[in-house]
């Protein structure tokens, strides 16, 4: 079994406008997705704590974007989830302009890790967030979640589905069954924000 790897983190501050960053020169990981898909808890499973990121049943609870320093010299940043339904009465805008000028300007953001509820076909909304990404140029793996509420076989199909769809994207990093329930792709996760931020060191 592979040695367990340890990283704390602490709560630096909510921003709900772009003035508001951290002015900081870390590397940052950001969690995006829908609301609910279990981007706080992932948070808290990666650093193994259980209550650092704000978990809920209701969606939609975290509403401005968080910043979390590690002592593994990066952040972890948790986005509000999308697709919360009437939080924007202008349907033409997908996503808040806080989103989007987070994944597709700030400098410091070295990887967008979209989650995905592994128990349901990836939604139009991941799939245009997927888009945005790639057509931006900016780096993002996808995180399957929840996984712990699949059998192995519908994981295994689950997996490939999305391998298959993103086999022509130029800015993917990896596909990533979790479980913020097991612990499921912790590791992985963990060693695949090693590499990325020691390549942009
Ligand atoms: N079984 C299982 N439940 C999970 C997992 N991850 C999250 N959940 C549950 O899903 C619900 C939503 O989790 P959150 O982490 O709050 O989701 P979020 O994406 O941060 O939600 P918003 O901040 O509202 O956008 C909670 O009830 C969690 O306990 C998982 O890996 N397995
Ligand atoms: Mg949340």
């Amino acid at each position: 079994m592979a040695h367990d790897i340890h990283i704390s983190a602490e709560f630096v501050k909510g921003a709900t406008k772009p003035e508001h960053f951290p002015e900081s020169s870390l590397p940052e990981i950001a969690m995006i997705g829908r609301s609910n898909v279990g981007k706080s808890s992932l948070i808290n499973t990666l650093v193994r704590h259980s209550r650092m990121a704000r978990v809920s049943n209701t969606p939609g609870k975290t509403q401005e974007i968080n910043f979390f320093v590690t002592d593994m010299n990066f952040m972890l940043v948790d986005l509000p989830g999308y697709g919360y339904a009437r939080r924007s009465k202008d349907q033409r805008q997908l996503f808040s302009e806080l989103i989007r000028a987070y994944v597709l300007n700030r400098p410091q953001l070295v990887v967008t890790c979209i989650l995905v509820d592994a128990r349901h076909d990836p939604q139009p909304l991941d799939l245009a967030m997927l888009e945005e990404l790639e057509l931006g140029g900016r780096r993002y793996a996808i995180l399957l979640t929840k996984c712990d509420k699949l059998k192995p076989t519908a994981l295994v199909e689950r997996e490939q589905q999305v391998r298959d769809l993103v086999v022509n994207c130029e800015f993917l990093v990896d596909v990533v069954p979790t479980s913020s329930e097991t612990g499921l792709g912790r590791h992985q996760l963990l060693g695949l924000i090693k590499r990325i931020v020691n390549l942009s060191s």
